[in-house]
């Protein structure tokens, strides 16, 4: 255990400096998710501005037998994968509708946290008993092999929550094709995404009033402080939000408000005033860039569920 801390934070560290130390600065929102980050990240969901938590959930609240059934038309027992399950708010509005049925099923989320998976498996078994559910911690593709070695039914895949957002476009083409390649024909592939929509709207969901995205944002540095024997001044730095309807990129920064020189263990680096740190990318879609993405990279795009807004899709691919 005392390793695997030790090698995490020596890749923290590496991929830190190796941000920190690029002509465009930039950090990875990977990193974002420590207490403090989740429990930002929860405040983010429940903030009047951010959308994207409330229309995924309405699809699941209120299109469940529609979910459902695109889940189950292929016929026969499945397993139901969801990838970085976290508490399964979503999620669990169809599982109670597969028990209620009796649908031969097994559910299985994958997460890297031992921890929330233990909470999932309680939570579930708790409200569902009837629930079949094997809980796989570790990294998405080693998990997926694993699955796939603990039975041979066939997979639907969940990966919900705009997650593919985070990704730089040629990573999420990248990502979708291993995911295809790691599937077997038949298997289904069920993922999220945050729709293109007036720009003002998506600008206020990741600039909101009370600043807790901001906050998000900032407690990077603060993690890289203790975690990293770093000496950032959070007061030096400013969180900058931009939206290019064009490309539907949405990206936040850092900036830096002074030329100054911050310590990270006995690494310096040095900052401009108005220098940027890249810190994530939520990227926005059309229909039609989800079905050529579903096309370039081997899936059949088979169905689409969208909230009442017509702001959220959730796209069902086949192998
Ligand atoms: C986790 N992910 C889908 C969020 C998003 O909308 O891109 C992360 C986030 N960052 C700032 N606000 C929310």
């Amino acid at each position: 255990m005392q390793k695997t801390d030790e090698n995490q934070n020596d890749k923290f560290y590496k991929e830190v400096v190796e941000g920190l130390g690029s002509p465009q600065k930039y950090l990875q929102p990977k990193y974002f998710y420590d207490k403090t980050g989740d429990v930002l990240f929860q405040q983010i969901m429940a903030m009047p501005e951010y959308y994207l938590t409330r229309c995924e959930l309405d699809i699941f609240k209120n299109k469940t037998a529609g979910l459902a059934k695109a889940i189950t038309a292929p016929g026969g027992a499945f397993d139901l994968i969801e990838l970085g399950a976290g508490d399964a708010t979503k999620s669990s509005y169809l599982l109670e509708y597969l028990v209620e049925q009796q649908t031969d099923f097994t559910y299985m989320p994958i997460d890297i946290s031992g921890n929330i998976l233990t909470v999932l498996d309680e939570n579930l078994k708790a409200k569902m008993p009837q629930l079949d559910i094997v809980c796989l911690e570790g990294e998405y593709f080693d998990m997926l092999g694993k699955a796939a070695a603990l039975s041979p039914r066939r997979k639907v895949v969940m990966f919900l929550g705009a997650n593919i957002g985070n990704m730089e476009l040629e990573e999420a083409h990248n990502f979708c094709h291993d995911l295809y390649r790691n599937l077997n024909p038949g298997d289904l592939l069920f993922i999220g995404f945050d729709l293109k929509k007036h720009p003002d709207t998506i600008l206020q969901a990741y600039n909101d009033k009370a600043g807790i995205t901001s906050k998000f944002n900032l407690n990077l540095l603060t993690r890289i402080n203790r975690e990293l024997g770093g000496d950032f001044n959070l007061e030096d730095f400013e969180h900058y939000q931009m939206y290019d309807p064009q490309t539907g990129a949405c990206k936040s920064f850092l900036v830096s408000l002074r030329e100054q020189e911050v310590s990270i263990g006995d690494k310096t680096v040095h900052f401009k005033k108005d220098e940027t740190v890249f810190m994530e990318i939520s990227q926005k879609f059309s229909e039609a860039e989800i079905a050529l993405i579903a096309e370039e990279t081997g899936f059949k795009a088979l169905q689409t569920f969208t909230d009442d807004k017509g702001w959220f899709m959730d796209a069902v691919w086949e192998v």
